[in-house]
């Protein structure tokens, strides 16, 4: 279709996106084999079978449990590298790039060996496909703050080279209020903040990530479709959502897309994105994403390039970057 053709075409940014969750089937036998990890999986059909949730944990079991494959900085740079040659296929020009290191130096993996390949793919990303970066570490919410603060000690001395912190894995019982104390640490550092909120939690939990928080850019919220309130302060504050409508249908957020709020919020005036997340877990990458709410939510050719450009208005790029792109 024409909307198809202009979707692929339209230059894009990519706001949401866990790298663990860009390991695909193929990789995880192929990294396993390499570094003589079992799976539990027999085949990579077996694997696909197996991406079948009910929730966000249902998820995140499988998530955490396939990312052990990844052990030496080879491997953390060809998981970033293949991301990005998959993004390019999608003409995504920017990316802003999660990853969760906590995840691997449970495992024993250090922390430099996780950020030196992640970076690397990312340096050369950009020398060899012109694809900008900015890199966001999460902490694990369902952790305690003092492991937060340690992650935060073990990395400040790479802080120049992160350009923000999130918060992400299990939201419910887990709220942004968890979490106050590391922000204010980290927004003293000058890191951008972000945070999940409003995923599968309620408007209370958007409203902490942003007054308690402070969070410059709201992952997912979802929930701030059931809180005019929230919504028009989202609004006053100009913060940009990061949506991400085929997890939402996976992790049973919004199990029918028909109902995504993405285009009410959109069409109310928020500064919506569209994003993949975790590609290889729900099923398609950026481009899937915007053709999935495009037809079941009816949305224009005019609205699929207002989301597009949302995306770099709602960048961690400066004035002077975003413009390039405008
Ligand atoms: C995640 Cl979809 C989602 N929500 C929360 N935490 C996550 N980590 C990776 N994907
Ligand atoms: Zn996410």
């Amino acid at each position: 279709s024409q909307l198809e053709t202009l979707v692929r075409a339209l230059p894009k940014a990519e706001l949401h996106l866990h790298i663990e969750g860009s390991l695909e089937p193929d990789m995880m036998f192929e990294l396993a084999k390499r570094n003589g990890v079992s799976l539990t999986y027999a085949s990579v059909d077996e694997i696909r079978a197996a991406y079948d949730f009910s929730n966000l944990q249902d998820f995140l079991d499988l998530y955490y449990q396939g990312m052990a494959v990844l052990q030496t900085e080879q491997d953390f740079y060809d998981l970033t590298a293949a991301y990005l040659a998959r993004a390019a296929e999608d003409n995504v020009r920017h990316v802003e790039i999660f990853f969760d290191p906590q995840a691997h130096m449970e495992r024993g993996v250090d922390f430099e060996t996780v950020l030196d390949g992640v970076e690397r793919a990312l340096k050369e990303g950009e020398a060899s496909r012109g694809i900008s970066y900015r890199l966001i570490m999460c902490i694990l919410r369902h952790l305690p703050e003092d492991d937060a603060f340690a992650l935060m000690d073990v990395a400040d001395p790479h802080l120049h080279r992160l350009d923000g912190i999130g918060l992400d894995s299990s939201e419910l019982g887990h709220p942004p209020s968890k979490f106050e104390r590391v922000f204010a640490r980290a927004r003293s550092k000058g890191l951008k903040l972000v945070a999940h909120a409003g995923e599968e939690g309620p408007p209370s939990y958007v409203w902490e990530a942003l007054d308690l928080l402070q969070i410059d850019r709201i992952d997912h919220g979802n929930a701030a479709a059931k809180d005019a309130a929230l919504l028009a302060e989202i609004k006053a504050r100009g913060l940009t959502l990061t949506m991400c409508p085929l997890s939402n249908q996976r992790l049973c957020v919004t199990p029918d897309l028909n109902d995504n709020p993405l285009a009410g919020l959109l069409r109310a005036g928020v500064s919506v994105t569209v994003n993949s997340d975790d590609p290889s877990y729900f099923g398609g990458y950026i481009n899937d994403n915007y053709l999935a709410i495009a037809e079941a939510l009816d949305m224009s050719a005019d609205e699929m390039i207002g989301l597009a450009r949302n995306s770099f208005l709602g960048a961690f790029l400066s004035d002077a970057e975003k413009k390039k792109y405008l």
